[in-house]
């Protein structure tokens, strides 16, 4: 379907954390992820995204923070836009996060889907909430789970072409209030980004084929506890697919260790802080920041314990977020 460029639009996307984690690829072109996962989309973090299509430029520009940043990698993304649109014109991308960038808080989640969403339709084109997410996921795959706010789930998907891979959400963020408090232990960005993580895992980790296996169980077990609204079940299961998952990450070659002192002590503190009788649990992303997730009402306490941790620089709390959407 051919469609007309229009003038540039601007969208919004906010960040996710994973309950269940995606970690591993089963098609590394096409970004097909060999594990589904699930996930709550957050209102405190979010990415905006101006993309306008232009007939005279002669190579895409992106500017991320007011900084211009090598064009490449999004080229090959606004590639799949333009060939989807039948134009060939060069994009400029203007991009803000409200939050720091490749430090383990899902930018790429915010970043990827907010530009799917400006993008295509600044292209002129119409897509569905389902097409959205299958062309976020080929930017990032924790993407495809920003384009749908509350409690999302992302399949794995059969197909080679990965018309299956895709998100979906399982709850409104109205649904069940949650709250999440993140931990910040340090502002740089990671060292090792997780494609390059996840690159030839199943010849690095011999752990790397339980996780793959056990996933269906540990997504099937989280379903069933996020439609009971059983907190306690849905955060044991959080923590656990973390440290699983970090597990993994630490048996990989050369072995990968996200943490510091400070996450390593946040962790324990909210530990302390649950066995004295607030419900929290933790969770870590490809980084050394530290999610804390627990009822809304609790997210102030939450806050002020992390908050005395040695190394915890700051904290943010949040609540659950929209979808993808315009701004303009
Ligand atoms: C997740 N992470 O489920 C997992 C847990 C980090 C740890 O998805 O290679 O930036 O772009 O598909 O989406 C981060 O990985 O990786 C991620 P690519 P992405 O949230």
């Amino acid at each position: 379907m051919a469609a007309a460029p229009i003038s540039p639009v601007t969208a919004r996307a906010h960040s996710n954390i994973a309950l269940i984690k995606y970690w591993g690829k089963r098609d590394a072109a096409l970004n097909l992820p060999a594990v589904g996962s699930i996930s709550i989309t957050l209102d405190g973090l979010y990415t905006d995204t101006r993309v306008g299509f232009h007939a005279g430029a002669e190579r895409d520009s992106v500017d991320i923070g007011g900084r211009k940043v090598d064009a490449a990698p999004f080229t090959k993304f606004l590639d799949l836009i333009r060939a989807r649109a039948g134009i060939a014109h060069r994009a400029r991308v203007e991009s803000w996060n409200n939050f720091p960038t490749g430090a383990g808080l899902a930018s790429s989640a915010s970043g990827y889907s907010a530009l799917a969403l400006a993008g295509c339709r600044a292209a002129g084109l119409e897509t569905s909430a389902r097409d959205l997410s299958i062309l976020a996921r080929q930017g990032s795959g924790s993407a495809a789970r920003s384009i749908f706010g509350g409690i999302v789930e992302m399949h794995r998907g059969q197909a080679e072409g990965g018309e299956d891979a895709y998100a979906e959400p399982l709850l409104n963020a109205e649904d069940w209030p949650l709250g999440v408090v993140v931990a910040i232990t340090d502002r740089n960005a990671k060292s090792v980004n997780s494609t390059a993580g996840m690159a030839a895992l199943d010849e690095r980790s011999d752990y790397y084929d339980a996780w793959v296996a056990r996933a269906p169980d540990d997504l099937a077990s989280m379903r069933d506890a996020i439609a009971a609204r059983d907190f306690e079940t849905v955060g044991a299961l959080t923590e656990m697919s973390c440290l699983k998952l970090h597990g993994l990450m630490l048996s990989t070659r050369p072995g990968l260790i996200y943490w510091n002192a400070a996450t390593v002590a946040s962790m324990h503190a909210i530990r302390a802080l649950r066995a004295a009788g607030t419900p929290v649990y933790f969770t870590i992303d490809a980084g050394p920041q530290v999610k804390a997730i627990c009822a809304p009402e609790h997210t102030a306490e939450v806050a002020a314990v992390l908050a005395d941790v040695p190394g915890v620089l700051d904290t943010r709390i949040s609540g659950l977020g929209p979808g993808a959407h315009p701004l303009d």
